[in-house]
């Protein structure tokens, strides 16, 4: 019997991010190392940015991280949407990844309002491989019935989902549990579920494919922890002689960094034994796991996405060698006119100035802000860039697209596997702008329903 008192979903999401974080340490010192050097950049930027009375991302800087898997089908999919509810992840936007010559296409499960971010924003990029795409008959169904054969989940895991759904919740013990029994699924396996020969094929038709068929589970393939200086974190791994990709993904460098940027050490080529259907194994290599960072800047509006992809589509067809920091001179860099022309998100606070002095009317938020009672900090971008995530993919995969694979996407499909429909991020954003006014009016003294003085 369990009792009523519930651990939040946010604290199990702390709890799982904690615990995967350290498994992964383990797993793959390098994150170690990347761990160490984001810590000491950020510590340095926000003592910086406190001796000048700005504010940075504090509390959630620290455990800020984001993982991805892969998974090879429809019900995997379905029962982790499941697991990462329990964990307060909703799953947020569609991306096509065959755009770029992958044959997946994927979604990011992470919080989504305000609060829940502000304690653990933890998000994984969550990608289903589309079978569909491989042309050879005889290899699709190979593939199909060495995945139909594994089970991803411990049945002790599934037993906790069911409980949480039936309940409400998890208490506190049955929330340890359940953590450490999720994290089974993320685990890396150094024996594969097939015979080398079966993994070369495979990994011929695409090297992704192999990634997800071959293995017993999904295994976490990268833990990004989110830096304030990304120039800084590349040139310092440099200076470490990691193996660093050559540039860094997304827009420019900015006074106001926009959206997210990245980069990434590469995967680590790591032993595996192949096993034949007679049980012999044969040993053999596999390069999946890597180590990224990333630095997050404002959310864009609708507006501000559009001017965004038709930049960087400008920067991609030119050959250039500073093609990106030429489109991107046409982006306004700094807060006043991005907000003031409607490109990014902000969260409002109660400013300064006192309240009795404010306008009488609520409504009329462009005169509370040029009068200093509220103030406008960026909104910070949670979610994935498709054109980056694909970069990523084949500096790690060893792969360039757009390859065979462009077929426009299938978002039904997908949300039909996952058994919901995904969220709208435009939306998310809109909300969480929309709920820091209001705390930041009812902190004014407005009473938010008359949009009055009190
Ligand atoms: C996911 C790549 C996408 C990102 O940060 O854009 C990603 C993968 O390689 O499975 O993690
Ligand atoms: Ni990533």
């Amino acid at each position: 019997m369990s009792t009523a008192a519930y651990l939040a979903p946010d604290a199990i999401r702390a709890l799982f991010a904690h615990a995967l974080s350290e498994m992964y340490r383990a797993e793959v010192p390098q994150y170690g190392t990347l761990l160490e050097l984001v810590s000491d950049i950020n510590h340095a930027r926000q003592a910086a940015a406190s001796a000048q009375g700005q504010a940075s991302d504090g509390q959630r800087l620290g455990v800020e991280r984001h993982g991805a898997i892969r998974l090879g089908a429809a019900q995997e999919l379905h029962t982790m949407r499941r697991l990462f509810d329990v964990m307060g992840m909703s799953p947020v936007g569609y991306y096509d990844l065959s755009a770029a010559g992958l044959p997946v296409h994927a979604t990011a499960f992470r919080p989504v309002d305000n609060a829940s971010l502000a304690v653990n924003p933890f998000r994984v990029f969550t990608s289903l491989l589309r079978l569909e795409l491989i042309e050879d008959e005889a290899l699709r169904s190979r593939a199909r019935e060495v995945l139909a054969r594994r089970s991803i989940f411990t049945p002790r895991c599934v037993a906790l989902i069911e409980q949480a759904e039936r309940e409400g919740g998890l208490n506190e013990q049955d929330a340890a549990e359940f953590v450490a029994q999720a994290l089974e699924t993320f685990r890396w396996h150094s024996e594969a579920t097939v015979d080398l020969d079966t993994y070369r094929q495979l990994r011929a038709a695409h090297p992704l494919i192999a990634d997800v068929v071959c293995f017993k589970g999904p295994h976490i393939n990268h833990l990004t922890p989110r830096v304030l200086d990304i120039d800084e974190a590349q040139a310092e791994m440099n200076r470490r002689q990691m193996r660093v990709k050559a540039s860094i993904e997304g827009p420019p460098r900015r006074a106001v960094p926009i959206l997210l940027r990245q980069t990434s050490f590469l995967a680590l080529e790591e032993s595996i034994a192949f096993v034949s259907g007679n049980g012999e194994k044969a040993p053999g290599t596999h390069t999946a796991r890597f180590g990224e960072i990333e630095q997050r800047g404002c959310a864009l509006t609708p507006k501000g996405r559009a001017l965004y992809d038709r930049l960087l589509a400008e920067a991609r067809a030119s050959d250039a060698p500073d093609a990106l920091q030429a489109a991107f001179r046409a982006f306004p860099d700094d807060l006043h006119t991005l907000y003031r022309q409607g490109l990014i998100y902000v969260t409002y606070q109660a400013g300064a100035q006192a309240r009795d002095e404010a306008p009488v009317d609520a409504d009329d938020i462009q005169a509370l802000v040029d009068g200093g009672w509220l103030e406008v900090a960026p909104l910070v971008y949670e979610d994935f860039l498709p054109v980056s995530a694909a970069g990523i993919f084949q500096s790690n995969l060893g792969t360039q697209g757009p390859g065979a694979f462009a077929d426009g996407g299938s978002r039904d499909a997908f949300e039909a596997a996952l058994g919901a429909p995904v969220c709208g991020e435009f939306a998310l954003y809109e909300k969480c702008q929309a709920d820091s006014l209001a705390v930041a009016l009812t902190a004014l003294g407005f009473r938010q329903a008359q949009g009055q003085l009190a």
